[in-house]
């Protein structure tokens, strides 16, 4: 039993140690305009290498990050929004991506209804 709970702590420690590595980033994403916009980004970001999870705050069209710094960085998030079809701080919203989005994700499509 004594093992038992040797193992239990070690293994504790290493999953605290593993976690140091996350850190979290907040992006303006000032063209988002709904929840499918939210949709969009949050489940595209969940397949990218590196990225955990992300929120995105549609009161305030900041988009948070939370990601391992080893494997990605703000460049490559930035650019994964992007290639989402929407801004990230000063990146670009990609072209083809951002038209291929539903009328009412793009810039003003909320105010056509
Ligand atoms: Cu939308």
């Amino acid at each position: 039993m004594k093992l038992i709970n040797r193992v239990i702590i070690m293994l504790s420690i290493l999953i605290v140690a593993c976690n140091g590595d996350h850190a979290t980033i907040s992006v303006n994403t000032p063209t988002i305009q709904c929840g499918m916009c939210q949709k969009t980004i949050e489940v595209g970001l969940k397949k990218i290498a590196g990225i955990n999870s992300s929120t995105v705050d549609l009161a305030t069209k900041k988009t948070k990050v939370i990601y391992d710094s080893e494997k990605t960085d703000i460049k490559s998030i930035e650019k994964a929004i992007s290639d989402l079809g929407y801004q990230a701080n000063e990146q670009l919203a990609d072209l083809a991506s951002y038209e291929l989005l539903p009328a009412c994700c793009k810039i003003g499509g909320m105010d056509h209804k």
